[in-house]
C-alpha cells in the first residue's frame, strides 16, 4: 500500500467517523421526546391504550405488521397512513387532558369496526 493510498483511507474513516458523529447528534436531539412504540395487526393495536402526561411530547411509533392500516384521532386532529412493514412517527403533544379514542379508518377486514384504542392525557 503507498503512502498516498494509506491517506486516503485515513481521511476516509474521518469522514466515516464524522458522518456517524452527525448523526448521532441529530438523533439525541429527536430523542427529547419519549418514543412509544404502537403495533398495528389485524384487527387491534398493541398496546391499546397509552397513557401520557399533559404537555410531555412523545413520539409515536406506529407500525403495521400486516396490512395499509389507518391511524385516526379525530379528538386530537392526528390521521395517519400506516404503510404495511413501515414505521411512521407522529409527533404529539397533548395540551388536554382527557380520554382520546383512536380506531383504524382504512377498511383490512372483518372485524375492522373493532380495530380502536385510546390515549389517556393524564394533568
Ligand atoms: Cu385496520
Amino acid at each position: 500500500m503507498t503512502a498516498r493510498r494509506r491517506l486516503a483511507l485515513a481521511l476516509a474513516s474521518c469522514a466515516l467517523i464524522s458522518i456517524g458523529l452527525a448523526i448521532g447528534a441529530t438523533n439525541s436531539s429527536d430523542d427529547q421526546s419519549r418514543v412509544i412504540r404502537i403495533v398495528a395487526q389485524r384487527f387491534s393495536y398493541t398496546p391499546s391504550e397509552i397513557v401520557l402526561k399533559k404537555g410531555e411530547a412523545v413520539t409515536l411509533e406506529l407500525e403495521a405488521l400486516d396490512f395499509a392500516h389507518g391511524f385516526n384521532v379525530p379528538d386530537l386532529g392526528i390521521r395517519a397512513d400506516l404503510v404495511e412493514g413501515q414505521v411512521t412517527r407522529v409527533q404529539l403533544t397533548p395540551e388536554k387532558s382527557g380520554v382520546y379514542e383512536f380506531h383504524c379508518d382504512n377498511f383490512c377486514g372483518a372485524d375492522h369496526e373493532q380495530m380502536d384504542g385510546k390515549i389517556i392525557v393524564q394533568d
